[in-house]
């Protein structure tokens, strides 16, 4: 499956003065709007392999035609999305449910579709096969030095695949915790941790960066070892300047204020990484602002205010990733969705009067300051998020294209419908 250029001017021309007429109405109000686009052109979200099949919940799944059966197959669906919205041009592996076994031909697939390799992803939060040990009372934390060996050498491996793909990121993510009072000595399963961190930090190459993802609860249900953003930022302090927090948005206690936590951890130059979805109850892992827009917009007004308090590229010092499960929708459908609101909620953000916000702040004035702060909410980008995919050559509507191209049902004729995708 493969969609031209040919094929996306098709589309665009049809909507192309309908496009027109609603830019112009809103750049009349926007002088700023030539800088907009080039920051929203250079701006990219990585795609998870595990996110191209259904995902599934504990009770069940309901599998879809045409999931990609191999990693070849998960690029393509990623390329497919990046040829179509431009804004998907990295790809984020998880080991072992994706080893690249050839990682020359890989890469260059992925060199095909302009797609770069981001954030690599370990697992010991589950038992593989052919492993020797098991990981159900934890990896790095584990009391029995030989686990923690064998979890160590496995994130090891896996910045070894990360280097041959020219990935440069390393995320930690461990379930490691206890499910019932009394399991665990806190001190002492975080030391075990720190020290396992410690030897896999080291064998980091130089221009490498470690994200150390927290989570509150699940898999365990009474102690998390790295729970919060508190405790990776303890652990990531001790670590060394290689190493950064990671924030998935889904990994907090109802009502955290995520918004404030991003804006700490970038002023400690400890944000690294970055992980996109929604949800209502806990890590429902749905689509990107389908639920609570308001509040991605509200942490994207503090990740722009800063990163450019500290002079970072938007695009480029920060790992960008969607991490979603799509149990009911088609997950390409689903991905498009999310990188939509993502730009959204970043161009949202860019429009941001912040001299006057700064001002009304220092009166006191919290009207203004809330005033300032949804016009730019309220304003509708969607012309300007679409301009800025014409520019580089993708879809003014991508869902449109992917529709109107029967993109699953060509998919799922090549592809067949048993198959299904490793990953959630
Ligand atoms: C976890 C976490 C990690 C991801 C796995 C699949 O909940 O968010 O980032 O690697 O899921
Ligand atoms: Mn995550
Ligand atoms: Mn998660």
């Amino acid at each position: 499956m493969n969609i031209t250029s040919t094929t996306i001017a098709k589309y665009n021309d049809q909507a192309l003065t309908a496009h027109q007429r609603r830019l112009a109405n809103l750049t009349a109000e926007l002088p700023q709007a030539t800088s907009l686009l080039k920051l929203l052109e250079a701006f990219q979200v990585a795609i998870p392999s595990w996110a191209l099949g259904t995902g599934g919940t504990r009770f069940g799944r309901f599998g879809l035609g045409g999931e990609p059966r191999n990693l070849e197959e998960k690029i393509t669906d990623i390329g497919l999305l990046h040829t179509l919205n431009r804004s998907s041009g990295a790809v984020s592996l998880h080991i072992p449910w994706d080893i690249p076994e050839d990682a020359a031909k890989i890469k260059a697939l992925a060199g095909q579709f302009g797609l770069a390799f981001d954030a690599m992803n370990s697992n010991t939060f589950q038992d593989q096969e052919d492993q020797p040990l098991s990981y159900k009372f934890g990896s790095l934390q584990h009391v029995d030095k030989a686990v923690r060996a064998q979890a160590i050498q496995h994130n090891i491996d896996v910045v070894k695949y990360g280097e041959a793909l020219g990935s440069k990121a390393l995320t930690v993510w461990l379930a490691d915790g206890s499910c019932f009072p009394g399991q665990l000595n806190f001190r002492e399963a975080f030391n075990r941790t720190l020290d396992s961190l410690r030897e896999i930090y080291a064998a980091l190459p130089g221009d490498w960066k470690l994200y150390l993802e927290y989570k509150a609860f699940e898999p365990n249900f009474y102690s998390t070892t790295v729970a919060d953003w508190g405790q990776s930022l303890l652990f990531v302090s001790k670590l060394g300047r290689q190493a950064y927090t990671l924030v998935d948005l889904g990994h907090h206690l109802q009502g955290a204020n995520i918004e404030q936590i991003v804006a700490l951890l970038l002023m400690e130059g400890r944000l690294g990484g970055f992980h996109f979805n929604d949800s209502k109850y806990g890590d429902d892992d749905l689509t990107v602002g389908s639920i609570k827009p308001y509040q991605l917009f509200l942490i994207f007004c503090e990740l722009v205010e800063g990163m450019d308090a500290r002079g970072m590229d938007h695009a480029r010092d920060l790992g960008w990733m969607i991490d979603a499960s799509h149990n009911v929708k088609d997950p390409l459908e689903d991905l498009l969705q999310s990188v939509e609101a993502i730009m959204l909620a970043y161009a949202q953000a860019l429009l941001v009067d912040r001299p006057a916000l700064a001002d009304a702040r220092a009166q006191n004035d919290i009207v203004r300051a809330q005033e300032i702060l949804q016009t730019a909410y309220r304003t509708d980008v969607r012309p300007l998020i679409a301009e800025a995919r014409l520019r580089t050559g993708g879809a003014l509507d991508p869902l449109a294209v992917y529709r109107g191209e029967a993109v699953r049902q060509q998919l799922t004729k090549e592809r067949g419908t048993g198959g299904r995708a490793t990953g959630l």
